[in-house]
């Protein structure tokens, strides 16, 4: 049975580890930071010195290649994102990565010729720091004018990062690829969540990806002396933004089981002691499993942004700025990867993930299907991320052996 060469998959983990290295152990390689492209670049370093054909589309995707047995063979695309959150753990998209290069190495080093190409690649911005999706959203021919417009991370850091890694906007739609050239996408992932760890489960074959709605909000009321201004007399911008993140969590809580919804920031401007805030700003994110319920979701916090506005006397700007639609994954796919796992003596359930992924992008146009291996303590985004390195090797191997039993029944996808 074809496995993985887990120390090389070691290697090239603990190296990547080291690029954006945080004091405290995580990673910090934010999309197109200076670490962000170093690992980029490493990714690339380590394609070729295995021999492996490299290739960068418009978007910044960085790709490795392995030709298919004749030059019309469909691609079959595995990866992940090397960008990361912030302040990050070191599994986050780097293991989805790494594992689908190590995956094209194996089967080159073991002389097979699929009929399939097999491509692994590095999707640029995953995390939304920027847009969210970015270069997934490329591929797959989903970045709308209004996205580029208000992206997530605001236009000045948009058009700041994406000159910063030599990318133009009007380019970017060229990455499109013709879903006929594909024969469909698979990505490894770390859950991000408890559900695995805690039925004990091995392997998690994602079924759907919640969607979700982004918006930035500015709350603003009057800047006034905090120990001359009765406290009717008030248009207290701090008071409108807490009422309203109390909504959030109480109306999700409340109506919406299943969804989640997120008041990430609330910055008060010029904060000081002895001045009412006048002008705050937040960042709140609803997700939902399907479209109906963050539809319903997203009618309801946008009926109370208005409402908290006007219940403390303030104005409010609503700024749109990420969206993604829930996915349900390739059903086949589904039965391959529980095919797999049970082949390589491993436990398997099926689950649908709350957190968003490139695969979200590329299951709108080709077969797509995930990997989830579990994460300790359900911990992510942190530097605390932990995924214990025998369910990375599992999870490596269930990628590679679905890439071949799919290589093997090319006409079923
Ligand atoms: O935000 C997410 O769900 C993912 O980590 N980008
Ligand atoms: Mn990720
Ligand atoms: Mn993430």
């Amino acid at each position: 049975v074809l496995l993985v060469d887990e120390d090389r998959l070691r290697e090239d983990f603990l190296a990547l580890a080291e690029i954006g290295r945080l004091p405290d152990g995580g990673v910090s390689r934010t999309s197109f930071s200076d670490a962000h492209l170093l690992a980029r670049r490493w990714f690339h370093e380590r394609a070729a010195a295995a021999g492996l054909k490299t290739r960068v589309d418009t978007a910044g995707n960085h790709s490795a290649v392995l030709e298919g047995n004749s030059p019309d063979s469909r691609t079959l695309l595995l990866g992940s994102h090397l960008d990361t959150v912030p302040v990050a753990g070191r599994y986050d998209g780097a293991l989805g990565v790494l594992a689908a290069l190590e995956a094209l190495r194996t089967v080159k080093d073991a002389g097979l010729r699929l009929p399939l190409t097999l491509e692994a690649v590095d999707f640029s911005d995953e995390e939304g720091t920027v847009v969210g999706l970015l270069g997934s959203f490329a591929v797959s021919g989903m970045l709308t004018q209004d996205l580029l417009a208000s992206p997530r991370g605001g236009r000045p850091s948009f058009l700041a990062a994406i000159a910063h890694a030599g990318l133009s906007e009007d380019r970017l739609s060229d990455a499109r690829r013709d879903p006929a050239s594909l024969a469909g996408y698979l990505e490894l992932h770390i859950e991000q969540g408890p559900v695995l760890e805690r039925g004990g489960f091995d392997i998690g074959v994602v079924t759907t990806i919640a969607g979700s709605r982004s918006y930035r909000l500015t709350f603003e009321g009057a800047r006034r002396h905090a120990g001359t201004t009765p406290m009717k007399a008030r248009r207290d911008a701090l008071l409108g933004a807490a009422r309203f993140a109390l909504a959030v969590s109480d109306a999700v809580t409340d109506r919406f089981p299943g969804c989640v919804g997120t008041v990430g920031g609330l910055e008060v401007e010029r904060a000081a002691f002895n001045v009412i805030p006048g002008c705050v700003r937040v960042l709140v994110e609803l997700r939902a499993p399907t479209a109906g319920q963050l539809d319903a979701l997203e009618a309801e916090v946008v009926d109370h942004m208005a409402r908290d506005a006007a219940g403390a006397d303030l104005a409010l700007t609503v700024e749109r700025v990420g969206r993604w639609e829930p996915i349900d994954l390739d059903a086949s796919i589904q039965t391959c990867i529980v095919d797999v796992a049970n082949e390589l003596g491993l436990t398997a359930t099926n689950l649908l993930s709350g957190a968003g992924h490139d695969a979200q992008a590329l299951a709108a146009i080709t077969p797509t299907g995930m990997v989830f291996v579990p994460s300790v303590g359900g911990i992510s985004h942190d530097p605390a991320e932990y995924t214990r390195w025998r369910d990375c090797v599992n999870g490596a191997n269930v990628l590679l052996r679905v890439a071949l039993r799919l290589a093997q029944t090319p006409e079923t996808l």
